[in-house]
């Protein structure tokens, strides 16, 4: 027992925050793989992360269920059925429900509890972890699977205590669902989120009223159910896709074209980009031309043939122009995939109000007020997003090497090691961390189980070579920054800057594109590299 430890105080290998994607995977490898104790701690009642607490109207995921998944038991692989193409968030909350029973992991899950603090004892070499339930728990390992989007984000409205209808951010739905019926209803924000809910409600509500900021490029999504044909059809590409995956920009199982957009005459490129319209995925983004994200004059053709698209769905000019992205090109925001959503704007019961021009004034007793008027509202939803990449981290007290809060370190500016590790933070881990592409241009699951699997190989390297601590070293962190930043630096994403990519969604947060975009497999090469090389660049200790 070490010096420091108290005798009443828990004693684990590795304390797991998080029963999302993640933290559930993490469980399974530490405890299964490793040999550790383990113990994790959720804030909601169930596993799931993203897809327990989003589970509003229309919630559903973007990426295909075929890559939307583990891949590390053939028998999971064998015996999950997939409904559809796309499916809603039920069916994947049910899916991580049905992992978690199958590989026995919530015996090693507390719910209902959110870690409040992990504060570093050097002399130990060891985590103490504490809940808001006021509970203790020293692990050698801290393991953050608090996600990338989990962090809420309301908008600080003046008045917003004054409003007596009811009020709903999209990540905190309430399980019983929300009554629609007669009921005037506003919602704040047309990000992934807002599309979702929008196109789902818009039929169910007395009178809906969008407020809307920027308007956003999307991809119809064609989402064809799947029978027990496909499903085995399917299957059959499993050994292919799950190495895939890896191999891609984004992690999906497309990518990008080697052609040059601007070599291919006007015609052809056109029918390449309609091909690719017509998947009805993400690969008219991910899957077609990389140029889209660094060339100005290929971003703006591109751009063109996505609003010429958008246009024609709507039918009162004046509301086409605010819907109809003029403002920033097509990629440079996360561009979510929509279904039937422009039509909603074609239904009498449906308003759309520009708060870029009239902006948001207040919240009242009775609704919104803007720079126009008052909009009555009965129900107001938030989709107003979250505080990505950081926001898990910096709402927990962590505090690493001499007592240093993660919140104070990146208040001069986000440092991390391939977002998997922060100097000064020894023996702590974070998936879709800060600068690495899980943080947001990544198929999640693809990233996550890289990720992890780099993570644990690199404790039990720790272990073998009988030390007891691990920590990216100063020197391999400036060096990670400087060619995330120079990546970073030739996108026009980070040219736009305006969205949650480049932390612009939060006052006061550092403008620096959250995740890495040089892609997620020169990003599993370069972790590759690292552990080939004996975790260069990390110290143990
Ligand atoms: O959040 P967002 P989200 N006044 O930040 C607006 C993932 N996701 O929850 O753009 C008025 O994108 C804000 O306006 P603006 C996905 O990665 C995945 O929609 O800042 N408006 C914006 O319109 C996604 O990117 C899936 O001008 C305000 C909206 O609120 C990420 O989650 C589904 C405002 C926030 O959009 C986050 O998406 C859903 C204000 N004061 C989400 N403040 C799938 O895979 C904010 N807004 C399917």
């Amino acid at each position: 027992m070490n010096p420091n430890q108290s005798s009443s105080v828990r004693q684990v290998d590795a304390v797991v925050v998080g029963a999302g994607f993640a933290g559930l995977y993490m469980v399974k490898k530490m405890r299964d793989d490793l040999g550790l104790t383990v113990q994790a701690f959720e804030a909601g009642q169930g596993v799931g992360g993203t897809w327990y607490w989003n589970r509003y109207p229309g919630a559903r995921v973007d990426s295909q269920a075929y890559i939307y998944q583990y891949w590390f038991s053939d028998e999971l692989l064998g015996e999950w059925d997939w409904s559809e193409r796309f499916p809603a968030q039920p069916e994947t909350e049910r899916y991580l429900n049905h992992v978690a029973d199958k590989f026995d992991l919530r015996k090693d899950i507390q719910f209902g509890t959110r870690v409040t603090s992990a504060h570093y004892n050097e002399t130990a070499q060891r985590w103490t972890v504490t809940t808001d339930g006021g509970q203790t728990v020293e692990a050698q390992f801290l393991l953050m699977g608090s996600g990338g989007l989990s962090a809420p984000v309301v908008p600080p409205f003046r008045g917003y205590e004054s409003f007596k209808g009811q009020c709903i951010h999209t990540a905190y739905w309430p399980k019983e669902g929300v009554d629609f019926k007669g009921k005037r209803v506003g919602v704040i924000g047309t990000g992934a989120t807002g599309i979702q809910v929008i196109q789902t409600i818009a039929d169910q509500v007395g009178h809906l009223t969008v407020f809307q900021r920027t308007p956003n490029y999307t991809i119809p999504m064609r989402n064809p159910k799947y029978d027990d044909a496909k499903r085995a059809a399917l299957r059959t590409e499993y050994p292919v896709l799950k190495e895939r995956v890896h191999d891609t920009f984004a992690g999906f199982n497309y990518d990008f074209t080697d052609r040059s957009f601007l070599d291919i005459p006007f015609e052809e490129r056109q029918e390449m980009l309609q091909k690719l319209w017509d998947d009805g995925s993400l690969n008219f983004w991910i899957g077609g031309f990389r140029e889209v994200f660094f060339d100005e004059k290929v971003n703006e053709e591109v751009s063109n043939f996505v609003r010429d698209r958008i246009r024609v769905r709507i039918n009162d000019p004046q509301v086409a122009a605010k819907l109809v992205p003029s403002d920033h090109g097509f990629g440079t925001r996360r561009v979510p995939l929509e279904n039937k959503y422009y039509e909603v704007y074609n239904r009498d019961n449906v308003e759309l109000v520009d708060v870029k021009a009239t902006p948001i004034d207040c919240m009242t007793e009775k609704g919104i007020r803007t720079s126009e008027g008052e909009y009555e509202l009965d129900i107001l939803i938030m989709a107003t997003g979250f505080d990505a990449g950081t926001g898990a981290l910096t709402r927990i007290d962590i505090r690493g090497r001499d007592g240093v809060s993660l919140n104070d370190a990146w208040s001069s500016g986000t440092r991390t090691t391939m977002g998997l590790q922060v100097h000064g933070y020894p023996n702590m881990f974070m998936t879709m961390g800060p600068f690495s592409p899980a943080a947001a241009f990544c198929n999640v699951p693809t990233c996550l189980q890289q990720q992890i699997d780099w993570i644990t190989d690199c404790m039990q390297f720790v272990r073998d070579q009988g030390r007891q601590a691990v920590e990216a070293t100063a020197e391999a962190e400036t060096n990670w920054i400087a060619h995330h930043d120079e990546v970073a630096q030739m996108t026009l994403v980070h040219k736009t800057g305006t969205s949650w990519y480049m932390g612009a969604n939060i006052e006061g947060k550092e403008r620096r594109l959250i995740p890495y975009a040089g892609g997620a497999n020169t990003y599993r090469k370069a972790c590759d590299d690292v552990k080939a090389r004996g975790f260069e660049g990390f110290a143990l200790s």
